[in-house]
């Protein structure tokens, strides 16, 4: 076959191949093949070397012209598959703008976490620092150096999840106190804490109990603290969470780290000054007290020198009395609807 007849064949058939081409790959593959430097094209034209030298012009213009012609023809169709692709792109992403909005759901703190956020604020206004203690508690901490040794009756009250003999889930945030205690430099000034966390106890879940509930802990204690402190403090806890017309009282009580040791109602109608005594309403909060001087010692605090008060109040209880809540476990069913009553944005 003659050379001429050669880059014929050639052309034709490359022509049909850039035709069937249906990708920018494909479309690449035929150049390659035909173009490229160990193309059949190339590979013709090497035959050239045998010619007359008559024939080699005619010939070497013929493959100009073929090449010329394929690459042509292979813009070409390289800018009708680029379109075609961007069509086909913009059909598919195509956006209806006249379609309604979809509206972005924003969380929100749970109230729960709420009402310990309100009280960290005021506490921290107050100087206080915010300490957190470990769920998982040694029985060391939760108990005996609060004062409540392995045959104390009160640890019936509170009997909790065991993870070992000396390793429990805390009963109450107080163990943080002995914590804090043992940790504080009272060289460099009081000590002011508070530490909210969640607490456990084999409780029967009912209305007002559940086995998982939250605590704030407080604990104040330096020179000359007075129970007149402690009722101001939680004057103030009570104003700010209820308002201002809400009052407190004091009940005695008992608690094994505190002596004298109270719990405290909080008044739950607005008391007036023309308000009677036996028409105001009391609800119990939190419970309360002077700091045990043994709790002192056993965390290495001269109780001669050092004294204070302390707190433990459930903001599980508060919540429900803020907001009028009767069933504690509405809390922790995390039902959407019920939550997103509590939004703070109003
Ligand atoms: C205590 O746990 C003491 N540690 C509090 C304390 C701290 C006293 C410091 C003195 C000094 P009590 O068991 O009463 O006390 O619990 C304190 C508060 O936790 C209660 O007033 C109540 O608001 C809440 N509480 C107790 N048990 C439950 C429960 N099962 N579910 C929800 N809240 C509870």
């Amino acid at each position: 076959m003659s050379l001429q007849t050669e880059l014929q064949t050639l052309r034709d058939q490359a022509m049909t191949q850039i035709d069937g081409a249906q990708t920018l790959n494909e479309l690449n593959d035929v150049r390659v093949k035909v173009l490229g430097k160990k193309g059949s094209l190339t590979e013709i034209l090497r035959g050239m070397k045998d010619l007359s030298a008559d024939e080699r012009p005619v010939v070497g213009a013929m493959a100009n012209d073929v090449r010329n012609e394929l690459t042509d023809q292979i813009a070409n169709k390289q800018t009708e598959l680029e379109t075609a692709t961007l069509n086909e792109q913009l059909k598919s992403e195509q956006i209806d703008v006249t379609l309604p909005g979809q509206p972005a759901i924003q969380g929100q703190p749970h109230v729960l976490q709420q009402i310990i956020e309100s009280l960290e604020d005021q506490f921290m206004g107050m100087g206080y620092q915010i300490v957190e203690g470990p769920e998982v508690e040694q029985d060391k901490y939760n108990f005996e150096m609060m004062n409540l040794p392995k045959d104390h009756p009160a640890r019936d009250m509170q009997d909790t999840f065991y993870i070992s003999n000396e390793l429990l889930m805390r009963t109450q945030t107080s163990p943080v106190q002995a914590r804090t205690l043992e940790q504080h430099d009272f060289s460099k000034g009081p000590l002011k804490m508070i530490s909210p966390g969640r607490v456990y106890r084999r409780d029967t879940d009912d209305a007002t109990h559940s086995h998982q509930f939250h605590q704030v802990e407080g604990l104040v204690v330096d020179k000359h603290i007075t129970m007149g402190d402690l009722k101001g403090t939680l004057l103030a806890v009570a104003h700010q969470l209820f308002g201002e017309d809400h009052d407190i009282r004091l009940r005695p009580s008992y608690f094994p780290f505190t002596e004298p040791s109270v719990e405290v109602d909080v008044s739950w109608n607005p008391v007036m000054p023309d308000t009677k005594p036996e028409d105001i309403d009391w609800i119990e909060v939190l419970g309360a007290g002077m700091v045990h001087p043994n709790v002192l010692e056993k965390a290495g605090v001269d109780s001669s020198v050092y004294g204070g008060f302390a707190f433990g109040l459930g903001p599980d209880r508060f919540a429900m009395l803020k907001y009028g809540v009767e069933d504690i476990r509405n809390f922790y069913l995390n039902d959407v609807r019920f939550l997103t009553q509590f939004d703070q944005k109003g």
